[in-house]
């Protein structure tokens, strides 16, 4: 096998970052390529790169210069900013995917990974332990474009011989980031609040129930599955991938266990109408079999583990 040499795009993002440093400590600084489109804290230096996904030629050339043999392409615009924009984020999250998976082919890039979302999951989906296989209808600009780029992954694979693999992630919850513009952000911005202020006004009222992941699950998943032999990944539109689901209120009472003064109060905004459309738990017993995903957090672990590396940032 080559020595991987990696490209990530959106490595300033929420997952992006700590991608980044995982697969950097697993493959040396030099293995890994970070893209963005700005770094507010580091310039430019031989392994970080400004760069716009938008901006197919440069995005070849980077590819081409580099000797990339596997990207991450991270980069993308989550489901509420996407309502404020549906073109660009049409362009943004699909088009640019369709560019990538045309410079795969063209320059026989190794492998591709394509994150995908619970936002491919729409009203008509059953929202309890939802299958991996079930027809797609997504409301957000957001979920359409991430539909359409599985269905043209899957293609790639299919036709070409593309390496494209991908996954389904719920909401993720990590401590190195502020994430923006998701439906799933209350997860974590309620920490940040909590320990600041001891209150939080959640955006999503208090029952509504989203499948979530803890971050440190979500980069493991994210670097088996692009491990894993080639002849165990079957599906390539993209796996479901699941851990724990909750409510704000549930998510509340675990934080209560750590800071008994906390209080949280409800203003549901236009997200809320996003998140009812979302499913609440996930089936992912086909990741499970096929390269053996496994999660380690669940909701008690993961709250613990927040407000430890919270606190130490604040306190
Ligand atoms: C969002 O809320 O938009 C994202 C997601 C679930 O893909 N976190």
């Amino acid at each position: 096998m080559d020595t991987p040499k990696i490209l990530i795009t959106g490595a300033n993002g929420q997952l992006g970052r700590v991608l980044t440093q995982s697969l950097r400590a697993e493959y040396g600084n030099d293995a890994v390529l970070a893209s963005d489109l700005n770094f507010p804290d580091s310039a430019e230096n031989e392994n970080t790169i400004f760069l716009d996904i938008l901006n197919t030629e440069r995005v070849k050339e980077t590819i081409k210069d580099h000797k990339i043999n596997q990207i991450y392409h991270m980069a993308a615009i989550l489901s509420a900013s996407g309502e404020y924009n549906p073109h660009k984020t049409w362009n943004v999250n699909f088009n640019a995917v369709l560019d990538l998976l045309e410079i795969m082919r063209e320059c026989n890039v190794g492998k591709l990974f394509y994150p995908s979302t619970i936002a491919v999951f729409g009203n008509t989906t059953p929202q309890s332990m939802t299958p991996q296989d079930v027809p797609l209808l997504p409301e957000t600009v957001y979920g359409i474009s991430k539909t359409t780029g599985e269905l043209w992954c899957n293609y790639y694979h299919n036709r070409y011989g593309v390496d494209v693999r991908s996954l389904r992630y719920p909401g993720i919850i990590s401590y190195q980031s502020i994430p923006s513009g998701g439906t799933t952000d209350y997860a974590v911005e309620i920490f940040h609040e909590a320990i600041k202020h001891n209150k939080y006004t959640c955006f999503l009222g208090p029952d509504t129930t989203l499948p979530m992941m803890f971050i440190d699950d979500a980069i493991r998943a994210t670097i088996d599955l692009m491990k894993a032999p080639k002849e165990k990944i079957k599906t390539r539109t993209s796996y479901n991938l699941s851990a724990m689901s909750f409510t704000p209120a549930q998510l509340a009472d675990e934080i209560v266990n750590h800071i008994p003064q906390f209080e949280i109060d409800y203003e549901p905004d236009f997200r809320q109408e996003i998140a009812n459309s979302w499913s609440e738990s996930i089936d992912d017993s086909r990741a499970r079999e096929e390269w053996g995903w496994n999660h380690q957090y669940d909701i008690t672990k993961m709250t613990k583990r927040m407000i430890t590396e919270l606190k130490k940032i604040y306190i």
